[in-house]
């Protein structure tokens, strides 16, 4: 089967109740970019992209076009399956895993409609249909983060992440210390996510005066450098975020025993087809991790959903999706939702998700 039609898409996401704050700063609104990849059997599916933002990562919505859009020319007349295409588009274009995700997920989405087959089946078999999402605070004052904690915690998460950094550090060590006076009967898990925010020596400092507090410490600072640099003088578990960008450098993180965790975001490591390998390779050294992306609608929480949903339970650091910040979905019927902190996995073929696309208007380009 081959691929006679592909569609890009730009579409914007407001910040419900806005802005969505990190160490690099606040957010308002997300420019997200959907493409549709149609059969010669006729059928269709969708792929979406969406960083937050041009400084979280190296990614931005115009650079995922602009790849899209050179990729998508020459993908016309090739075989549907990933894995087929993820290697026809890395002889077209290094690197830009982010803008190739969005077509990988397509691929997915396609290959599973055409087959009658569920996407977390394609990647190997869903343990279950409930799946664990976690709560990210944005970065705020110490109290209001604690009554947040509390609330999440009531409403079922049975994770939080708390950010921190782009401030003076005694005011992260304040949040740590009262959101942990709420939460440390509960059993909810704690992860401190710094978004590249902390120097070392911050991060030092919070790991000596809090070794009480059992939190795991999410890409606390800039560089992979920075955390060889603290790894040997911490006392709390670290997760790489940002740093993981390819398949490559999780292996050297892997192996060289530099993280005991991810948070992992399919975007960024290219899409579904390396989110599998990500996935199996944690599981072969036991090491945690959630399925994520940076933002985006119903197609990238479908995505996460799907890929979360095969992850060995006990392994699974949950699936965090930006659906409280966005109004609506795509699918009005199957869309993606979080209820009492889990998301109800979408079981019907592909990503069990279909866009009402005319939500997005006319294509920005056609092939
Ligand atoms: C909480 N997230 C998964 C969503 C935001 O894009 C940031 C991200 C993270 O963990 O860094
Ligand atoms: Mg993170």
């Amino acid at each position: 089967m081959k691929i006679t039609e592909i569609h890009i898409y730009a579409h914007d996401l407001p910040v419900e109740n806005g802005p969505y704050t990190m160490a690099s700063g606040a957010v308002w609104a997300l420019d997200t970019t959907l493409v549709k990849l149609v059969s010669s059997t006729g059928h269709v599916g969708w792929g979406e992209t969406c960083p937050i933002g041009p400084t979280y990562a190296e990614a931005h919505a115009d650079g995922a076009r602009a790849a899209l859009n050179l990729l998508a020319k020459s993908l016309i007349g090739s075989d549907i399956t990933p894995g087929q295409l993820r290697r026809k588009m890395d002889s077209l274009l290094t690197g830009h895993n982010y803008a190739k995700a969005a077509l990988d997920i397509a691929a997915y989405d396609l290959f599973g409609k055409t087959l009658g087959v569920n996407v977390a089946d394609l990647l190997g078999g869903a343990e279950t249909n409930r799946v664990p999402s976690y709560y990210a605070t944005g970065v705020g004052a110490p109290d209001d983060i604690a009554r947040l904690a509390r609330e999440k915690h009531d409403e079922g998460y049975p994770r939080l992440q708390i950010k921190v950094g782009g401030r003076p550090v005694e005011i992260d060590i304040e949040t740590i210390t009262k959101v942990w006076e709420v939460v440390k009967d509960t059993g909810m898990r704690l992860a401190v996510d710094g978004n590249r925010g902390w120097t070392t020596r911050d991060a030092l400092r919070v790991s000596r005066e809090l070794p009480h507090i059992p939190f795991v410490m999410e890409q606390p600072c800039n560089t992979y450098q920075d955390l060889e640099k603290i790894r040997p003088q911490v006392n709390h578990g670290i997760y790489m975020d940002e740093n993981s960008v390819d398949l490559n450098t999780v292996i050297s993180a892997v192996g060289t025993d530099l993280v005991d965790g991810f948070g992992m975001k399919v975007t960024r490591i290219g899409g579904l087809t390396p989110m599998r390998s990500f996935r199996d390779i944690c599981e072969a050294r036991n090491i945690p991790h959630t399925c994520d992306d940076s933002w985006g609608g119903d197609i990238i929480a479908a995505a996460c959903t799907q890929i979360g949903a095969t992850v060995k339970p006990d392994l699974c650091e949950g699936v965090w999706l930006a659906a409280p910040y966005i109004i609506g979905n795509y699918d009005p019927e199957n869309g993606v939702k979080i209820i009492d902190g889990h998301i109800n996995r979408p079981t019907g073929p592909g990503l069990g998700v279909t866009p009402d696309e005319s939500r997005f208007g006319a294509p920005i380009a056609s092939f």
